[in-house]
């Protein structure tokens, strides 16, 4: 194992210490020196460790993206997509050594690790053809020999501040987009996972140099907190693009919104999959326990709720139950496991909490949960997923608790399941199993789920690239990824050409000198 890892390190180009930040172009030395130590929650190993940057590096960094944008914004919108889709390349070739890292930094399985890298291929894939797709429209003006159109241009420099449960592939939905609209980009990426990070700005480095781009079109600062608070403070970085808590968000929010800036905010959920009567429960099965216990539950878009028919609520139940049973938890890289660790002892002691706080409020485990011991365990990140029936009312189902915690809930009316999807205060991702065509409609009309997203026999995670991806309510009403998500890193103008001889006014305002 420790061999194999220390190959991919290698190969990713991690070091024992790594600098703090670079430039597109550049690998660049940070001046301070406090580090980042990244400790796998696979083994408890400390992986390798990274500077974190001073404000003096971060300023050095936003002179170097301004300056770098000054370039980048002319280049020709299909030849930055040129570049992106090498960035694809690169990936696809990189994919086996930078899933591994994901899978080792982060915990979640191998096959998740992989599939992360997938997304961050795609989302290349989806950004090339975008870059000849960046469509103003043109409208008729009132005026005689008028013409008037929308373009859109970049805004500058992009701040992206991500989180340790998609520690790449995010980072990569900004960054796509952001690179085929012109902006250049700073990256501070969670501390907890600095090292796949590091593997990503090596791997796009290596594509702007075959390329000749100018140094710092793609930028990442290190640290925790106070790094991203830099960003969010500084008028110099238009759009702040933020993924995590909404404590994180609101915060993030408030701090852009009173410079007047642009926030993209992608926050918790609380994600609810209706299991109706006409559901096919073996679909409904898969859907639910993948949604759950997938990256052991540390998903904004995991399940976190099962609104159950009371026709089938206990035959269900006990397929889940079933099911749980054969869960195997252990080492991600392991590819016979479903379940790998939580991301650190302090995601346990939240997890642990969680389950104490809900069984004050009256929640009935059905199937318990337990901090894994033993050696295979050592790291003391590994936790049992588990199910309890509970009210949708209480505080901690009302909260999101990024942890293989599933709460089953009874309903009656399909009107009564809706109320109780939408009764929390995330609108992220949602789903109902049902075969029946009026069901399905129902739940997906504007009398529905009022979440970003909304599924039929699907489960709540796993979203494909294509479509826009957030949430409303207390996630933050951003739109990522696909779709016309793009809007958001660019500004919109509107111009107006006038080729006649004469300069009419708009509404019919007599004005002769
Ligand atoms: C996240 O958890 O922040 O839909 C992103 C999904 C993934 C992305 C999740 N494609 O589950």
């Amino acid at each position: 194992m420790t061999t194999d890892i220390q190959s991919i390190l290698n190969r990713l180009g991690i070091k024992a210490d790594n600098a703090a930040y670079s430039t597109g172009s550049n690998w660049g030395g940070a001046t301070n020196t406090e580090k980042l130590e990244s400790y796998s929650p696979v083994d408890g190993k400390l992986i390798a460790s990274a500077s974190v940057a001073s404000v003096t590096d971060y300023d050095a960094i936003v002179v170097k993206a301004e300056t770098a944008f000054k370039e980048w914004r002319t280049v020709p919108a299909p030849k930055r997509g040129e570049i992106v889709r090498q960035f694809g390349d690169a990936l696809r070739e990189n994919k086996e050594a930078l899933g591994t890292l994901v899978s080792y930094e982060m915990g979640k399985s191998l096959q998740e690790g992989f599939g992360e890298v997938q997304e961050m291929i795609d989302i290349c894939d989806f950004a090339v053809g975008l870059s000849r797709q960046l469509y103003g429209l043109t409208m008729h003006s009132e005026r005689p020999s008028h013409r008037m159109y929308e373009q859109w241009h970049p805004l500058g420099i992009v701040g992206i501040i991500s989180a340790f449960n998609f520690p790449v592939a995010v980072w990569s939905w900004n960054a796509a987009l952001a690179l085929v609209c012109g902006n250049v980009c700073i990256w501070k990426p969670s501390e907890k996972t600095p090292l796949t990070a590091i593997a990503c700005q090596h791997i796009i480095a290596k594509v702007f140099k075959a390329n000749n781009v100018a140094e710092g079109v793609c930028n990442l600062v290190l640290g925790d907190r106070t790094v991203g608070e830099l960003m969010t403070n500084d008028s110099r970085v238009p759009l702040v693009s933020a993924t995590g808590s909404t404590r994180m968000g609101k915060a993030v929010g408030a701090a852009v919104g009173a410079r007047l800036g642009k926030s993209l905010l992608e926050l918790g959920g609380n994600n609810a999959i209706i299991i109706s009567e006409h559901a096919d429960l073996d679909m409904s099965l898969i859907g639910a326990v993948f949604g759950a216990v997938g990256t052991a539950g540390q998903r904004c878009t995991s399940t976190r709720r099962l609104i159950i028919h009371e026709s089938v609520y206990d035959a269900f139940t006990a397929k889940l139950v079933k099911a749980y049973g054969q869960l195997r938890i252990g080492d991600p890289l392991d590819q016979n496991n479903h379940v790998g660790p939580l991301i650190d002892t302090d995601a346990v002691a939240a997890y642990l909490d969680s389950i104490e706080k809900c069984k004050a409020e009256g929640g009935n485990f059905v199937v318990e949960g337990d901090v894994l011991s033993g050696d295979a365990y050592a790291s003391g990140c590994y936790v049992k997923p588990c199910i309890a029936e509970v009210q949708n009312d209480y505080k901690i189902v009302q909260h999101e608790t990024f942890a293989p915690i599933l709460y089953l809930i009874k309903y009656k009316t399909l009107d009564e399941a809706i109320a109780l999807q939408n009764g929390v205060p995330q609108g992220l991702s949602s789903a109902i199993m049902t075969l029946n065509l009026r069901e399905a409609e129902h739940f997906l009309s504007a009398k529905g789920s009022d979440c970003g997203i909304a599924n039929v026999n699907i489960g709540t995670s796993g979203a494909e690239i294509g479509g826009a991806f957030g949430g409303e309510k207390e996630t933050g009403g951003g739109r990522e990824s696909g779709s016309d998500a793009w809007r958001a890193y660019m500004r919109r103008q509107t111009n107006t050409i006038n080729y006649s001889n004469t300069l009419p006014l708009a509404q019919g305002i007599k004005f002769d000198l």
